[in-house]
C-alpha cells in the first residue's frame, strides 16, 4: 500500500494471541493486526498458538507454516518451543495471555523498554473507564498497562476500520450488490422474507423462537453458519447431521445452514440481514456496525458475572428508546441469555420494529463518534513515547 504523507512509521508491534476457545480471540487480534498495518504504517507480527482456528476466518492460512505473511501481517506460529527473537517496540498481550518467559526477558533486555499492554475483553461496565490506561504489573524494568475497549468516552473504543460505515451504507443501498452477494453463498430468499442470521452458543430457548417464526404470517429466511447452535436447530427440525448447504422449510420459516465464511464476508452477511443474532465479542461489535437490530448471546462466565456485563450494555444501548421498546428488547436479550422461552419477548419486540431499526442506526453513528480501537492504541503509544 502506498505510504500516505500523514502516515509516520509507528514502529514494530508484536501481538500475542492464545486461542482459548471459539473464534473471538483470533477474530479480534487478526482484525486489529490488519488495521494497524493498513492504516497506521505499523509492522505487525501476530503470534498465534492455534492456526487451525485462524484458518476458519482466513482460509489462506498455512496451518503448518512457522512464519507467513497475510495481508501485510507477519503471522508467526506461537510454538510451545520458543525460538529467541528480539522484542518489538509495542507488545500487546491479547486477553491477558501469558507471554513466553524468554520473550519477557527480551523485552527487559531492550535499551528502551517496549510499551507493553494487555488488550482486555470488551465490557460496558462503568469501572472500565476508571481502569483503562492504568499501569498493571511490572516485569523487571518493563511496565504493563491495561487497555480496555469500550462503548463510552474514556475507554479504548471499538475496532472499526476507516470507511467501514460508508462501505456498509453503500452496500445496503445497492439491492443488486446484496442479491449478488447472497447468491454467491447460495442464498435466494423469497422477496418478502425477512432475513435473519443466527450465530450463537447452544440455547434451549431456540425452539420457542423457531416455533414463533414458523407460525408467523410473514415468511422468514434464517441463515445459520455452521457452529455450536446447530444441535438445537437439528433437534427442532428433527433432522440429524445438518451441514452447510442444508435447507429446510417449516411453514413460514426457511432454515438454511451456511459454511463458516471469511471475516469480511461475514460482515456483508450481517449487512444483508434485517436482524442478527450474534455472540461473544467480535460478531457482537460487527452487528452493531451493521446498523440493524440485534440479539446478543453473551459468553458465559463463572458465577454469572457475564450477566452484569449484559445489564451494563443494555443500560447504555436502550438509552433514547421509548420505555416499551427498551423493555421489549431488554426482555428478549435477558430471556435468550437465560435459555428461556422467548416467544412472547420476540412478539413484543416485533411491535417496536421501526423504532428499533432507527435506534440501531443511531447507536451505530453514536459509537462511531469515538476514536476506533486501533487509532486509540496508536495514540496511547504516541503519548507514551
Ligand atoms: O467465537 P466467539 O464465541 O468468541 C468468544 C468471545 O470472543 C468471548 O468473549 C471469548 O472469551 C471467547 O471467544 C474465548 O464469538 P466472537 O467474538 O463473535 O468471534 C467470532 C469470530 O468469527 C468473529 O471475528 C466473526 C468471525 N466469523 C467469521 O469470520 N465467519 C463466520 O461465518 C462467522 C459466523 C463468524
Amino acid at each position: 500500500m502506498p505510504e500516505l504523507p500523514q502516515m509516520k512509521n509507528r514502529g514494530r508491534w508484536d501481538i500475542f494471541c492464545t486461542v482459548v476457545d471459539n473464534f473471538g480471540d483470533i477474530g479480534v487480534t487478526w482484525r486489529l493486526a490488519r488495521q494497524l498495518v493498513a492504516e497506521h504504517a505499523v509492522d505487525v507480527r501476530l503470534w498465534v498458538d492455534d492456526l487451525r482456528a485462524f484458518e476458519r476466518l482466513c482460509p489462506e492460512i498455512e496451518i503448518h507454516a512457522p512464519q507467513q505473511w497475510q495481508q501485510g501481517v507477519e503471522v508467526r506460529q506461537w510454538a510451545a518451543e520458543w525460538q529467541p527473537v528480539e522484542a518489538a517496540d509495542v507488545v500487546i498481550a491479547a486477553f491477558a495471555c501469558q507471554l513466553p518467559s524468554p520473550y519477557m526477558d527480551a523485552m527487559a533486555a531492550r535499551e528502551t523498554p517496549p510499551l507493553w499492554m494487555n488488550l482486555d475483553y470488551l465490557s460496558a461496565e462503568d469501572w472500565v473507564i476508571g481502569c483503562h490506561g492504568l499501569p498493571s504489573v511490572k516485569y523487571k524494568s518493563v511496565q504493563k498497562f491495561f487497555f480496555f475497549p469500550g462503548f463510552q468516552k474514556g475507554t479504548g473504543g471499538l475496532l472499526r476500520e476507516t470507511g467501514l460505515l460508508e462501505r456498509r451504507r453503500q452496500f445496503q443501498q445497492n439491492p443488486e450488490a446484496r442479491r449478488e452477494f447472497l447468491q454467491g453463498l447460495g442464498i435466494d430468499p423469497a422477496p418478502a422474507a425477512q432475513l435473519i442470521s443466527l450465530f450463537a452458543y447452544e440455547n434451549t430457548g431456540l425452539a420457542s423462537w423457531l416455533d414463533t417464526l414458523a407460525a408467523d404470517s410473514a415468511p422468514t429466511h434464517l441463515l445459520v453458519p455452521e457452529g455450536r447452535i446447530l444441535g438445537d436447530v437439528e433437534r427442532w427440525l428433527g433432522i440429524n447431521g445438518l451441514v452447510a448447504g442444508a435447507l429446510h422449510v417449516r411453514e413460514a420459516l426457511t432454515v438454511q445452514v451456511l459454511p463458516f465464511i471469511r471475516q469480511d464476508q461475514y460482515d456483508h452477511l450481517l449487512w444483508c440481514c434485517d436482524f442478527n443474532a450474534v455472540r461473544g465479542e467480535d460478531s457482537f461489535v460487527r452487528a452493531q456496525w451493521a446498523g440493524r437490530p440485534l440479539l446478543w448471546h453473551i459468553y458465559q462466565q463463572e458465577e454469572n458475572i457475564h450477566l452484569d456485563k449484559l445489564e451494563a450494555f443494555l443500560a447504555l444501548y436502550t438509552k433514547g428508546l421509548s420505555a416499551p421498546a427498551a423493555e421489549a428488547i431488554s426482555g428478549l436479550w435477558r430471556a435468550w441469555n437465560a435459555g428461556q422461552d422467548i416467544a412472547d419477548q420476540w412478539l413484543a419486540t416485533r411491535k417496536h420494529w421501526p423504532e428499533l431499526q432507527k435506534h440501531a442506526e443511531a447507536w451505530c453513528l453514536e459509537q462511531a463518534l469515538q476514536a476506533d480501537l486501533a487509532a486509540a492504541l496508536v495514540q496511547f503509544y504516541v503519548n507514551w513515547i
